[in-house]
């Protein structure tokens, strides 16, 4: 395997979805009536987050969807509402939540690579810092 850089970058979807507030409910027919769910799409790439901002906005008590896709196996961990999402290489995973926590939390890889994978280029616990955060404004 060769050894990439660590870093990351946000999709554009993300920024999109983040700055229109669209609700795309509609696409998800098992959201409860009236509840408004927010989605937005993430790309990694090379240990990068894809995309030009890396900030996720919600309004507190909005429920949540956040679509994953990695370019390698990762382990994602959504600190706060401590979420963990294992990512198969270019298969989008999802963190679903209900925005009950204000605050500002990051979203960190414990890992990259497969599990198996032991050397300085998986990366750690945090030490790669955080690929985004996601910001949930108080009511
Ligand atoms: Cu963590």
């Amino acid at each position: 395997m060769p050894k990439l850089p660590i870093a990351a970058t946000i999709v554009g979807g993300v920024l999109t979805f983040a700055l229109f507030g669209v609700n795309l409910g509609v696409l998800s027919p098992g959201v409860a009536q009236g509840a408004t769910l927010r989605q937005f799409a993430v790309t990694i790439k090379e240990r990068k987050l894809d995309a030009a901002e890396n900030v996720i906005r919600v309004s507190q008590g909005e429920d949540v969807e956040i679509v994953l896709t990695c370019d390698e196996a990762a382990e994602l961990h959504l600190h706060g509402y401590d979420l963990l999402l294992s990512l198969t290489p270019n298969v989008p995973g999802k963190l679903q939540f209900t925005a009950k926590i204000a605050g500002r939390f990051p979203l960190e890889a414990h890992r990259f690579g497969p599990e198996t994978n032991t050397d300085a280029s998986a990366g750690r616990h945090h030490s790669t810092g955080p690929l985004l955060y996601l910001e949930v404004l108080p009511r």
